[in-house]
């Protein structure tokens, strides 16, 4: 896939509070340069700006490629990182976490917590203790957590980080079927959720999920079970708990030593989508990780003791994970969390958080400005965005015309706006316009140059490099700290998704195109992962929830662009003989895959065909249907099995355009 805008390759802007910073593309290429030959070297200088508790013995162990172990022998704990080390210092006091909760009346919210590093400490010792003395877990265990977004998310998160035990986020827009997926997968012993979640005014019934995934589960002993929305909830004998009834066992004062866990032991699991098969779990490890946030949150966020950083990301995905949790609170920042919708009660409602907390770093996705954009400026007009210095887009390509209107509207044309990219597998930022303490210049939609020690290339399908501005694979050529440690209990997959399309480097699935100035452009997947809106959808995961409907046959499930949401999926289905095509199946079907994968998994439009376009052995041709829906060349069909497929896709398109 492509862009269906044109790229601005030439256009440079230099932000004016942002001068001194700025650095000439070709000047940063050397210094890149410098940095990337001796990546080892370099990136043990970031590690060695953490707090270890014991140094590592050798930066880098790369004798079983692509199992690659950074720090080896260096021991560390992410927890105590991010909190004991604020929490025993002058930071005591400062605010680690500022909690606003949806529900509001008009524009004053009716819940916020300011959480000090003080009692963070507080807090995230009480829950280890839940989990280390109460549950009986240790170093090693996988727990799952299906919570809104709502402080004990981040505790939890910490807590189990304090004890080397594993955590897996789900989520909380995820249904039963995928929650038990997930907790099949990490055989995670406990789950932790809450009552309900809040999500435009309505509740979102967490623990009536929940229960349904666990009567397809078998890992799991105990549920831990946080009051948010008051709702009706069943509680299962001798499973269930209240997180509030268990407080009762712990003492104020609880202190939990933290572990000194590995460099490389597993911090958390994160399921993300890909091409086939069920989600993938990508499993990351302490020191690397750590080390890429310690980098990114100074080089590219350029965070300083007085910032106040939102990112309005979920943490149920990657950005939340290392830009709303660990990032901001290995740096001692105070990050903002928000529970809903960007858009609810008020569509400003986001400025007015930007202004109530005075933010000062903004870091939100290219499907958000675009619904901002369209309500036009005249929303926002007495709304006061003077506070923000700097921000980023991240989760995909954001068009020029989005650019320029945020870097307008909250920018004033005057402060770094960049587009950053990285996926779940990186566990980091990788390209930036603020690629190391220093700003090349901006240009709209672009998303600038790889950081220091990141060698990221874009390779035609032979893995020769390509010519500046012509369309290729991005690849990442050497290995770098953040990266996975593997798939969770699938390293042949691991090896298999991303290192074997280019033996020995790595293949995040992404086209680009790199431009004269060696600025990179992404330009979508080059797989079968859709993006909607910032959220990252296998069309398999979308599809295998199709065919299991009583009335389906055969699906083929693909992306196609849209003005809000980056891409939406579309069906083309072939019915069960006997089967009626019409409106109403139409709208089951839709319901039942929003009900298998969970509401982010809304089909745009549903197709009926007789056949699709398949290979002779059988395999669908997504590509095709793409093409034609697209209105792209279909390039080489020679292995079509029957081409009167294509035209009958072409058909039920154009008469339902
Ligand atoms: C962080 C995150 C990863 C995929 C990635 C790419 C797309 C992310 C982007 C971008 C263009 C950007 N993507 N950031 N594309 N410009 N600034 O989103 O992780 O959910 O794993 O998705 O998102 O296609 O491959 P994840």
């Amino acid at each position: 896939m492509s862009v269906n805008w044109s790229l601005p390759f030439e256009e440079k802007i230099i932000p004016s509070k942002y001068q001194s910073k700025v650095i000439s593309p070709s000047i940063y290429k050397e210094l890149h340069k410098i940095a990337t030959e001796n990546y080892k070297d370099f990136w043990a200088s970031i590690a060695s700006q953490l707090e270890w508790f014991k140094p590592w013995e050798k930066v880098l162990d790369d004798s079983n490629p692509p199992f690659y172990k950074w720090f080896v022998g260096g021991e560390i704990n992410a927890s105590y990182l991010a909190v004991d080390r604020h929490a025993k210092s002058w930071r005591k006091n400062k605010v680690a976490i500022i909690w606003e909760g949806e529900p509001a009346e008009g524009d004053k919210p009716k819940e916020v917590r300011y959480i000090t590093y003080g009692e963070l400490y507080r807090e995230v010792n009480r829950v280890a203790y839940i989990l280390k003395e109460v549950y009986g877990l240790k170093k090693g265990d996988a727990i799952s957590l299906y919570l809104p977004m709502i402080p004990e998310l981040p505790i939890f998160m910490l807590a189990a980080a304090r004890l080397g035990i594993i955590f897996s986020v789900v989520f909380s827009g995820f249904s039963a079927q995928a929650l038990a997926d997930r907790i099949n997968d990490a055989k995670a012993k406990l789950l932790v959720t809450a009552d309900g979640g809040w999500r435009r005014g309505k509740i979102v019934p967490l623990k009536d999920i929940a229960d349904k995934a666990l009567e397809n589960t078998s890992t799991v002993e105990k549920v831990l079970v946080v009051k948010r929305t008051n709702n009706n909830i069943t509680m299962k004998e001798g499973r269930d708990e209240y997180l509030d009834n268990v407080y009762k066992q712990v003492p104020l004062n609880a202190y939990v030593e933290p572990e000194r866990t590995k460099s490389e032991d597993p911090l958390f699991i994160l399921y993300t989508s890909g091409t086939t098969g069920k989600p993938k779990g990508i499993v990351h490890d302490t020191g690397g990780y750590l080390t890429i946030l310690r980098a990114t949150m100074n080089w590219v966020f350029d965070i300083k003791d007085n910032d106040i950083m939102w990112t309005t990301a979920d943490i149920g995905w990657i950005t939340g994970h290392s830009y709303i949790v660990f990032g901001p609170l290995l740096e001692g920042a105070t990050t903002v969390m928000y529970e809903g919708a960007l858009d609810y009660p008020n569509p400003d409602r986001w400025a007015s958080i930007i202004e109530r907390y005075g933010v000062t770093i903004l870091y939100t996705s290219p499907t958000a400005i675009r619904s901002f954009m369209k309500l036009g400026e005249d929303v926002y007009k007495s709304r006061d965005f003077s506070s923000v210095r700097l921000m980023h887009s991240v989760g995909e390509p954001i068009n020029p015309e989005a650019f320029r209107w945020f870097f307008r509207l909250v920018g004033k044309e005057s402060i770094p706006f960049g587009s950053t990219w990285w996926m779940t597998e990186t566990g980091g930022i990788m390209i930036s316009h603020l690629p190391g303490l220093y700003l090349i210049p901006l240009k709209p939609g672009t998303n600038g140059m790889p950081l220091p020690g990141i060698d990221v290339d874009v390779v035609s399908e032979n893995s020769n490099p390509t010519k500046p501005e012509e369309r290729g694979y991005l690849v990442i050529r050497k290995p770098w700290p953040g990266m996975p440690l593997t798939i969770w209990g699938d390293p042949d997959r691991y090896v298999k998704v991303y290192w074997s399309k280019f033996p020995g480097i790595f293949y995040p699935g992404d086209f680009a195109v790199k431009d004269s100035d060696g600025y990179f452009w992404i330009l979508g997947r080059a797989d079968e992962v859709i993006k909607v809106a910032g959220h990252r959808l296998g069309t398999y995961e979308l599809e295998s929830a199709l065919i299991h409907h009583p009335a389906v046959a055969e699906a083929a499930v693909v992306g196609v662009p849209d003005p809000l949401k980056g891409e939406v999926p579309v069906a083309f289905v072939v019915l069960k003989v006997g089967q009626k095509a019409n409106e109403e199946l139409k709208k089951s079907l839709n319901e039942w895959v929003r009900e298998q994968v969970g509401p982010i998994a809304s089909l745009s439009s549903i197709y009926f065909v007789s056949k699709l376009p398949k290979t002779r052995s059988g395999k669908i041709m997504r590509r095709v249907v793409k093409a034609v829906i697209t209105n792209q060349p279909v390039g080489d069909i020679t292995t079509l099995e029957d081409e009167a497929s294509v035209e009958e896709v072409k058909k039920a398109y154009e008469e339902l355009k």
